[in-house]
């Protein structure tokens, strides 16, 4: 496959037409459209040292997606999907990272990019129509479009614990691995956070330190994945029916690759939604747990319920020790985002892994050898922190970027933040944001490339019309704000404190950060936007 050497036009005097920031699956698409495919001259920048996003930081042990492979990845090109063989069910982070190094060579990507390179500020210049951006490196250029792919979970939470700087042993967060890898051999290692990253984590490690200490503030529900090969008739499978996958993903809610369920769990029996669970359980359910098995576990409290105590009786099963089996038990709704393992209770039956509460007795400070609570110093070698992400907007409340009037983004996002199909922001001409906040929480692949897609041709738009500057029109971003609130009022999700509305940060604002009304009736919205003549929008 080679690049398709289209003439570069440069429009309205601008250094390029358009800056990419990102080489995550969203910059590197963005990257390809705007370059291979509309001939734009273009400037991409990561500050990371080459491609990968998420998948170039997150190098932590066990790092895996929960998405299964045969649907997280691109589906436009038909020859790579043909081309390229998952070697197991989900995908592990080495595999992403090489399937996005691929991407990067087959489309020649890597020359539009300035790699170790951070975008420190960007302002639109009310005079001239153009962005004007600077990077830690001294780069000033200016674009017609700026667009960007920075991550919704890329942006790090680090908890400024006291005395963290005084620690003399090593100290690492999950999102910023070292490239070589960590040897936990005959170290003492303690793990603070049980989230996604931290069960991965905790579960990866257990085997190789010599003690593995979990500081654990909320216990949360997991089901495991049963991850594995894939048998070659399985490949093969899916490689005959992409088509009708690709379908059925672009038409489902999720976006996960399977058939999400119509059932209603509510007016069963205990014994009849246990038959379910168990099955799904056995198979290694994952997602599909919570989404395949029944259809309101994320809408009605009582199906909610079912599922959460079958996981709570699968701990007290699991788990040997009776105490931290309760320790590891939750109570609350099953409500953040469902959880993923590979034997995460069972690491808690080794003799090596013990668990500490921190939300009785919260951390007090970081020493020179370890971590103290009220309760005691537990001496370590390393401290993992799997703390999570300032999500969705972190990683542009971090950066100054201005809009009209000199709007800040993180001002205007002081209460939340807000945006039009996850893409536009008002006040913020010519900028199209790859995941912004209030995009559609799915699998999040073919949401990129449903936005991408949708974004190129909104660019496409205005230089065949000739346009310089489109204003999106506040109340549009206000009535999408209030569409995607009362979509997920009608779920449970906000009555759960989690990263998915912004709770895991001291003193963010607590607001809908997403829209969960399924990536079919998104494409909708979005096609709908179009087929009106982009009436949310004023050209100039
Ligand atoms: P990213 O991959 O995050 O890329 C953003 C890039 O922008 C980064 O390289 C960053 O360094 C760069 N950047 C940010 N700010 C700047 C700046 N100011 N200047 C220069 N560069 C900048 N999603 C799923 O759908 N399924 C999963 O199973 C799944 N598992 C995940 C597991 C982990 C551990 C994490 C962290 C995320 C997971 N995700 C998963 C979400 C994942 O982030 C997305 O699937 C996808 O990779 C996002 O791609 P992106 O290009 O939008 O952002
Ligand atoms: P999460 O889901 O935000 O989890 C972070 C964990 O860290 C969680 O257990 C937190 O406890 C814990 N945490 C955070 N701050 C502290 C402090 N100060 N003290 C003790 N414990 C703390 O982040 P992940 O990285 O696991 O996952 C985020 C997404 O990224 C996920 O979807 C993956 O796909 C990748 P809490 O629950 O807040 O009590």
């Amino acid at each position: 496959m080679t690049t398709q050497n289209k003439e570069v036009t440069t429009v309205s005097g601008a250094d390029v037409d358009a800056i990419v920031v990102g080489a995550g699956f969203g910059g590197l698409y963005m990257t390809y459209k705007l370059r291979n495919e509309l001939g734009l001259k273009i400037q991409s920048y990561d500050n990371g040292s080459d491609v990968g996003g998420t998948w170039y930081w997150n190098r932590y042990p066990g790092a895996l997606s929960d998405t299964e492979s045969f649907v997280y990845c691109f589906s436009f090109d038909k020859d790579l999907l043909q081309e390229w063989t998952w070697k197991n069910r989900y995908v592990t982070q080495p595999e992403i990272l090489a399937y996005l190094n691929n991407f990067a060579d087959r489309f020649e990507l890597r020359k539009h990019y300035q790699f170790n390179t951070k975008v420190t500020k960007a302002v639109f210049n009310e005079s001239t129509n153009l962005w004007e951006v600077e990077t830690d490196k001294g780069d000033k250029v200016t674009a017609q479009y700026l667009i960007t792919g920075l991550g919704l979970l890329s942006a790090a939470n680090k908890p400024n614990f006291k005395g963290h700087d005084a620690f003399k042993g090593e100290q690492y967060h999950t999102s910023n691995w070292p490239r070589g890898g960590v040897d936990f051999t005959g170290k003492r290692v303690g793990v603070i956070g049980t989230g996604s990253t931290g069960v991965q984590t905790i579960t990866a490690a257990a085997p190789s330190a010599k003690h593995l200490t979990v500081f654990q503030r909320s216990p949360q529900y997991s089901v495991p994945v049963a991850n594995g090969p894939m048998p070659k008739e399985a490949t093969d499978k899916i490689k005959a029916n992409y088509d009708p996958i690709w379908n059925q993903v672009s038409e489902s809610s999720l976006a996960f690759g399977f058939v999400e369920s119509e059932v209603p769990a509510a007016d069963l029996s205990e014994a009849e939604t246990d038959k379910v669970f168990e099955a799904a359980w056995k198979n290694g359910g994952g997602f599909r747990f919570m989404f395949e098995t029944f259809s309101d576990i994320a809408t009605d409290i009582k199906a909610n319920e079912a599922a959460a105590s079958f996981i709570r009786r699968k701990i007290s099963t699991i788990v040997k020790d009776p105490e931290t089996a309760a320790m590891l038990t939750p109570h609350d709704i099953y409500a953040k985002r469902p959880l993923c393992d590979s034997g995460y209770y069972d690491t808690f039956n080794r003799d090596n892994v013990s668990l500490v509460d921190v939300k009785t007795n919260p951390i007090t400070e970081v020493t020179s050898s370890g971590i103290r609570t009220d309760q005691g110093e537990y001496e370590l070698d390393i401290i993992i922190y799997a703390t999570g992400f300032d999500a969705v907007d972190g990683s542009y409340t971090r950066l100054d970027l201005r809009g009209t009037d000199g709007l800040q983004i993180k001002d205007k996002w002081a209460d939340g933040p807000t945006s039009y199909l996850g893409m536009t922001c008002a006040g913020f001409p010519n900028m199209f944001t790859v995941l912004g906040p209030n995009g559609p929480f799915t699998n999040l692949p073919p949401s990129i490339e449903t936005q991408v897609n949708w974004i190129a041709d909104f660019i496409s738009k205005m230089r065949k019309d000739k346009n310089a500057v489109m204003e999106l029109s506040l109340t549009a971003e206000n009535q999408w704000t209030a569409t995607c609130s009362e979509i997920a009022d009608m779920t449970l999700f906000p009555k759960a404190e989690s990263w998915i509305f912004g709770a895991n940060i001291p003193g963010k604002s607590n607001s809908v950060m997403f829209y969960l009304g399924g990536l079919s009736n998104y494409r909708q919205a979005i096609n709908d936007e179009v087929a009106s003549g982009y009436s949310s929008f004023t050209f100039n």
